[in-house]
């Protein structure tokens, strides 16, 4: 077994770098993409956590994070851009469920403006792998997507 490791921090692309960091946001949206691998997709509860906030991605009457799949979710927000660039950021689930192991391929972070019909672009993390403790490395089921800028 791997020595363990709490969080892996991946590499990320942002656009959104020339917005001013009083730029209002009125909704975020996240788009995961599982992996296609083997066991990949979860029943656990998943959630994504921006600063103190707390957003439990499920879709009730929907089968969210299964295998090759990609899954949007949607939240209104009254943030300002450096308050999102200053946030923690962490995807975890709660390892519930048959085979809670879950293979996240990558994570999309988009925001919306005020008076904009549009999402840009926040952030987007590539090759997240494994959020298991049922799946190789075994370590956690939580992974750390931003750390918080200072601004
Ligand atoms: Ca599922």
């Amino acid at each position: 077994m791997p020595k363990p490791i709490k969080y892996k921090l991946k590499t990320y692309e942002r656009i959104t770098q020339n917005k001013p960091v009083n730029q209002k946001i009125v909704a975020i949206a996240v788009t995961i993409t599982t992996g296609n691998v083997p066991k990949a997709g979860t029943d656990a509860n998943v959630r994504l956590l921006i600063g103190a906030k707390r957003f439990d991605l499920d879709y009730a009457g929907y089968n969210d994070f299964e295998r090759g799949d990609t899954d949007t979710y949607y939240f209104k927000t009254n943030m300002t851009l450096g308050e999102l660039r200053k946030s923690y950021i962490e995807l975890s689930h709660d390892n519930t469920g048959s085979g809670p192991g879950w293979y996240v391929a990558n994570v999309i972070l988009q925001v919306q403006y005020p008076n904009s019909f549009y999402m840009a672009l926040y952030k987007r993390w590539g090759n997240i792998g494994w959020l298991a403790k049922d799946e190789p490395p075994y370590y956690t089921t939580a992974v750390e997507l931003q750390q918080g800028e200072e601004i």
